[in-house]
């Protein structure tokens, strides 16, 4: 016997099928089935746009192209700035079967698995009085820093790794001020950042003056150019957080890995879901494997980023269903930490090109 519920699903489920033809067509970014289905479960559990952005797990660029789509089928309605499905909205996925988005992580650690308050709490006392008066987040580079909680869970967890007591840090771009955070701890040798951003470069110098931080310093320096040769080789731990073209993940990368000392040194880095497919996340681990390292953790939205002023002048904003500004916060990454288990034989050539757009690039 045929029930009402199978009925329903061999008509929602060609016109599914129908959706992503559409949404492939309108966008050159991967867009797979169970991309749909994670807008849809995170459609199912919010009608906010911004934390339906958070919870799809899926390219901003497709993720919008869907929901214009679903708009325009008549199954989401864009009433008073909210995403709400339509009546046929509602039945298509009961009929597909999809289950709202569950959130069940440790809501002491924020599901990230590190509880950065066992840091000295002059380290985080002293890190929120420096943030206070840190530069903004510049659309030229990219920039967009993580709240501050994050930057110190981050150095929680590399102190866990062992890649942080005793050892010589190098940050690659740091509007995060991971450098500032590792430095206070007072647990590595050394601690160097660098940064193309000369605003950054003296703000982490003034600190290193103002908090007696012999140890840190910062240094301008463009990733584009070939990394200097007093670097190379000469740091256990890399940290960074990357641009995500392509282009600018692995320019990134590859500098980081040349100053690293050689098999069992680290490094870590974020990777999004908004601006980065799967695809691109399968690319970037053959990369890293093809690199001679191996991913040995990865906590994914360890990383929460404060809202950027320039929210109206980043390139999705157009693509949005309604322009409302963020009101929560939305872009979240994943934490990666990377191991050495060769040692490093990339060229260290310059490197030419946009660094900071491809096709999935959405917040620059
Ligand atoms: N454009 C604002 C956000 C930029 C953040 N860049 C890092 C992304 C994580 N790899």
């Amino acid at each position: 016997m045929t029930d009402l519920r199978t009925r329903s699903s061999e008509v929602a489920a060609p016109q599914l099928e129908k959706l992503l033809r559409a949404v492939r067509r309108a966008v050159p970014v991967p867009f797979t089935q169970r991309d749909a289905e994670r807008a849809l479960a995170a459609l199912h559990a919010t009608d906010n746009l911004w934390e339906a952005l958070r919870l799809s797990h899926v390219p901003m660029r497709a993720l919008c192209a869907f929901w214009q789509r679903l708009v325009h089928e008549g199954l989401l309605s864009l009433k008073d700035g909210k995403l709400r499905f339509t009546p046929e909205g509602q039945q298509f996925v009961n009929a597909l079967g999809i289950a709202p988005v569950r959130e069940l992580h440790c809501t002491t650690c924020e599901g990230r698995g590190i509880d950065y308050q066992k840091l000295p709490e002059e380290v985080t006392r002293r890190f929120a009085e420096i943030c206070r008066h840190r530069p903004a987040a510049l659309q030229d580079y990219d920039q967009g820093f993580v709240t501050e909680a994050t930057t110190l869970a981050r150095i929680a967890f590399a102190w866990q790794r062992g890649d942080l007591e005793g050892k010589a840090l190098i940050v690659l771009g740091d509007d995060d001020l991971m450098s500032i955070a590792a430095a206070l701890t007072g647990l590595p040798k050394r601690v160097l950042a660098v940064d193309v951003d000369a605003r950054l470069v003296a703000f982490i110098n003034d600190v290193a003056r103002q908090e007696n931080l012999p140890h840190l310093e910062a240094v301008r320096y463009d990733l584009r150019q070939p990394l200097p040769a007093v670097w190379r080789r000469r740091f256990d731990t890399f940290m960074t957080d990357p641009t995500e073209s392509l282009l600018g993940f692995q320019t990134t990368i590859l500098r980081g890995l040349l100053c690293l000392r050689g098999p069992g040194s680290a490094g870590y880095f974020g990777l999004t879901h908004a601006e980065s497919s799967l695809e691109k996340w399968a690319q970037i681990q053959r990369f890293l494997l093809d690199s001679g390292t191996v991913i040995t953790d990865l906590i994914d939205d360890f990383s929460a980023y404060v809202n950027w002023d320039y929210f109206a002048t980043m390139r999705s904003w157009a693509w949005l269903p309604v322009q409302t500004p963020p009101d929560r916060l939305w872009y979240f990454s994943a934490l990666h930490r990377i191991e050495l288990l060769r040692p490093v034989s990339t060229p260290n050539t310059a490197v030419e090109g946009d660094l900071f757009n491809d096709a999935e690039a959405a917040t620059t």
